[in-house]
């Protein structure tokens, strides 16, 4: 049973007046707005275009160099969220251009990052060090207040998608950003170091974990895609989700980044999967394929690159046109910590 705000009387309305300036106010007053019996979201759903966000981007390096802007980015704001630089309520998400020579020089902050590459022939990405190169669908984490910093020595241009718990920190009032005063940091660590060292399902003896990220920061596309590829073969679908692996931190097994959740999930050619709802508003990035979903009955369409939006509680149908990849996602990791998160599978 939802809560019910009392009528107002003259009386009453009199008594709030009088505490207003002592800055008070009647829970009874509020409480059914504020302690809802379901999510109730201003996040909308919504997809982005990558043509027209490519477009306007291109048309950007020609105004800002990827150096005078810091980060030449354009943020995907949720049209239910205009003005708070969100993609969902507690995430922030933006899709960054750096032209061939360029540099966004380096920093760091307290905010951690993904970068899911959606166009490189082989732009670069610098973390703690060690450099990565960054091909289509690649996911990339920055850790918190990891120093970072991106080039481009191809001859075209490189483009991925941010995202990053901004809203988040925001929250907690926890914001630290510092630049190096360079534009690069010194490369210390040869290339390929931290995939070789954790992520061939070894750990170096004695290893000890001293923060909450993975310490792989690229997960390269051609790997996640073949264990899905293999996996296929068992022909075992998920009702509501298809194919769907989570990306790890192969020190615990926890999500790969501490606010972010990240998933690639495989929808196979014909399936049009059972409606499904979760309290974590997801994020999803097509990879391969196109099709379709409908978000509370709206439909949205979809193909390579796009970036669409299924907020809190929301009920999701997916219908692939052929077989579709999708990256996927969300808050649910810290959800999950503090016992919020929740899902309802089917018609329930
Ligand atoms: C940032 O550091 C990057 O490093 C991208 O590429 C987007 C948005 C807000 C704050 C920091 C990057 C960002 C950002």
């Amino acid at each position: 049973m939802a809560f019910e705000t009392p009528s107002e009387t003259p009386e009453r309305r009199a008594f709030y007046d009088s505490i207003d300036p002592e800055n008070m106010t009647a829970l009874w007053s509020v409480m059914a707005g504020i302690i809802t019996p379901e999510p109730t979201s201003g996040c909308k759903p919504h997809a982005w275009r990558y043509d027209t966000v490519r477009e306007k981007l291109i048309e950007a390096s020609a105004l800002i160099s990827a150096k005078e802007a810091e980060r030449r980015v354009l943020i995907l704001e949720n049209p239910g969220l205009r003005g708070q630089s969100r993609i969902t309520t507690s995430l922030y998400a933006g899709v960054q251009l750096v032209m061939p020579g360029e540099v966004a020089p380096a920093h760091r902050h307290s905010q951690s990052a993904l970068r899911f590459v959606l166009e490189s022939a082989g732009g670069e990405t610098v973390v703690n060090g060690e450099v990565t190169n960054m091909q289509y669908g690649d996911f990339v984490i920055t850790p918190h207040w990891q120093w970072h910093d991106h080039g481009n020595d191809t001859q075209d241009p490189v483009l991925w998608l941010d995202v990053l718990d901004i809203p988040i920190v925001q929250f907690f009032d926890a914001s630290f950003a510092e630049g190096m005063g360079e534009d690069q940091q010194k490369r210390d660590t040869p290339e390929g170091d931290s995939l070789a060292r954790y992520g061939a399902n070894m750990l170096p003896l004695g290893y000890e974990k001293s923060t909450p990220a993975s310490p792989i920061f690229n997960y390269p596309y051609d790997r996640s895609r073949e264990a899905l590829e293999r996996m296929k073969a068992a022909r075992e679908w998920d009702p509501c989700h298809g194919l769907k692996m989570r990306y790890v931190n192969p020190v615990n097994g926890d999500w790969a980044m501490p606010t972010v959740g990240t998933c690639l999930q495989l929808l196979p050619k014909g399936m049009k999967t059972a409606p499904y709802k979760s309290t974590d508003a997801t994020g999803f990035v097509p990879v391969e394929g196109r099709g379709r979903s409908w978000v509370n009955g709206q439909e949205i369409t979809w193909g390579p690159r796009d970036v669409f939006v299924v907020p809190s509680w929301h009920e999701v149908v997916h219908e692939p046109e052929g077989e579709a990849v999708l990256f996927a996602f969300s808050d649910r990791p810290i959800q999950e910590k503090l016992g919020l998160f929740r899902e309802a599978r089917g018609n329930a």
